[in-house]
C-alpha cells in the first residue's frame, strides 16, 4: 500500500556518548617498540582527558610485549574494575615469520578476552611492515591510533550498559543525559 512516509524511517540509534564521566578505564601497554607505544599511550590519555577523565579514573598496566597483552587485559577485565580497556602494542615485521604469529595471537587473544569478560577492549596494536608506517600511525601522517582507541573505548563503555537485558529501549527521551553511576561493583580503594 503506498504510504507518504515510505523510505523516511529514522529509527533512533542506540549509541554510546563520548563522555568519560563515571568511567574507570584500563590501559594495557606493551614495552616492546616503546618509542611507538609511548606515543600511542599519550594519544589515548589525551582522548580520555578531553572526554573529561581524571587521573584516578585511569589504570595503566605495562607488559613486556604484545603477546602478553591479552592475558593482562583478560585479568584486568575480570577484576570488575574497568568499564573499558585499551590495548596498546606495536608489532613490526622482521626477517622471520615471528611477526605473523604475534599479530594473529594478539588480535585473537584480545577478542577472546573482551568476549569472555564482557568488558569492551579497544584494539590499538599496530601491525606494520615498516617503522615508518608505525611512526605515521603514532602521531604523524595518519594521526594517532591511540587517540582513536581512547574514543572507541569511551564510546563502547557507554554503549554496553544500554544493551543490557533490562536497559530502556533507545528513544529521544532516554537519550537525554542522565547522572552516571558506577557500573562495575569492585572499585579500587581510594
Ligand atoms: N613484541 C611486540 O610487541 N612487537 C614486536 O614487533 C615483537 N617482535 O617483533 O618480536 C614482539 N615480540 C615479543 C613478544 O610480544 C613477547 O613479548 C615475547 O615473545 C615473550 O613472550
Amino acid at each position: 500500500m503506498p504510504h507518504k512516509n515510505r523510505g523516511k524511517l529514522r529509527p533512533t540509534p542506540t549509541q554510546g556518548e563520548l563522555s568519560a564521566t563515571g568511567l574507570h578505564v584500563g590501559i594495557v601497554v606493551s614495552r616492546f617498540n616503546s618509542f611507538i607505544t609511548e606515543r600511542l599511550l599519550a594519544g589515548a590519555l589525551d582522548a580520555l582527558q578531553r572526554a573529561g577523565a581524571k587521573e584516578e579514573q585511569i589504570e595503566v598496566v605495562r607488559v613486556p610485549g604484545s603477546l602478553e597483552i591479552p592475558i593482562a587485559a583478560k585479568k584486568l577485565g575480570a577484576s570488575g574494575r574497568c568499564d573499558a580497556i585499551i590495548c596498546i602494542g606495536c608489532v613490526i615485521r622482521g626477517e622471520t615469520s615471528h611477526f605473523e604469529h604475534v599479530c594473529a595471537e594478539v588480535a585473537r587473544g584480545v577478542q577472546i578476552a573482551q568476549l569472555d569478560t564482557g568488558v569492551p577492549m579497544a584494539f590499538c596494536v599496530l601491525t606494520c611492515e615498516t617503522l615508518e608506517q608505525a611512526i605515521d600511525r603514532a602521531g604523524l601522517k595518519s594521526g594517532n591510533k591511540g587517540f582513536d582507541a581512547g574514543l572507541a573505548a569511551i564510546e563502547m563503555a557507554n554503549l554496553l550498559p544500554k544493551l543490557a537485558p533490562n536497559a530502556a529501549r533507545a528513544s529521544k527521551k532516554s537519550r537525554q543525559s542522565k547522572p552516571r553511576t558506577p557500573r562495575h561493583g569492585k572499585r579500587r580503594a581510594k
